[in-house]
């Protein structure tokens, strides 16, 4: 596989926007700010190829990035972001719900939480979309790197029994932590489909 072949496909603000194409797609899921546009380009090893921001709210539509023309990546907006008008707020949610609720082609999701704090009702929301929506999927403990190691230890032991039985990979794109264990899993379910694990 080379990850080096990327393509920015689209921004979809409607449903209708959506590509028409059956390849496979792991999506980038989490609260606002957490680090999902962050993960995708360390995981591509890319600096900027999906927008990040210290400024929450800052990917607005759902970004569909072709890696290897084989699957997609896909980067949903901050879920939350209380900043924004509850109109805004309203129209992410229900397009968020819209693409995990039907779209046979999503493989996998990669759930996004701050590895400094304790899960929170917005990430044990977005597990219940993926549960309801039977997309097999695992947490991604990310911007570790802040935290001491022991500390991080802590959180991945707090954070296991929430995400159960989803794996809980501790991460960090600005170290690079975990990204060969999340590839690994990646591989996996693009070998084997949804379906099976
Ligand atoms: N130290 C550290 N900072 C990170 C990490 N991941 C993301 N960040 C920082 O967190 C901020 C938000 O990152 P984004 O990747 O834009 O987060 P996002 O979840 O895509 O944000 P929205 O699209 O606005 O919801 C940026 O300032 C990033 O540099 C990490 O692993 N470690
Ligand atoms: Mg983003």
């Amino acid at each position: 596989m080379n990850t080096d072949r990327v393509q920015f496909i689209r921004c979809a603000y409607r449903r209708a926007e959506f590509p028409v194409d059956d390849r496979p797609e792991i999506v980038f899921l989490g609260r606002s700010n957490v680090g999902k546009s962050s993960a995708i380009n360390s995981l591509l090893n890319r600096s900027s190829l999906a927008r990040t921001s210290s400024t929450p709210g800052r990917t607005r539509g759902i970004g569909f990035y072709l890696v290897d023309e084989a699957f997609y990546f896909v980067d949903l907006p901050g879920y939350g972001y209380a900043k924004v008008p509850e109109r805004v707020r309203r129209s992410w949610k229900d397009l968020i719900e819209a693409y995990l609720a039907d779209r046979p082609q999503l493989i996998l999701g990669l759930l996004i939480v701050d590895a400094r704090h304790e899960p929170k009702p917005l990430d044990l929301q977005m597990r219940d979309w993926l549960l309801s929506a039977h997309v097999p999927y695992l947490v991604l403990l990310t911007k570790a790197d802040k935290l001491p190691r022991h500390q991080l230890m802590r959180s991945v032991q707090r954070a296991r029994p929430v995400f159960s039985p989803a794996e809980v990979i501790p991460f960090s794109a600005r170290t690079g932590l975990g990204v060969k264990q999340v590839w690994r899993v990646i591989r996996a379910r693009l070998a084997h489909g949804r379906n099976h694990s």
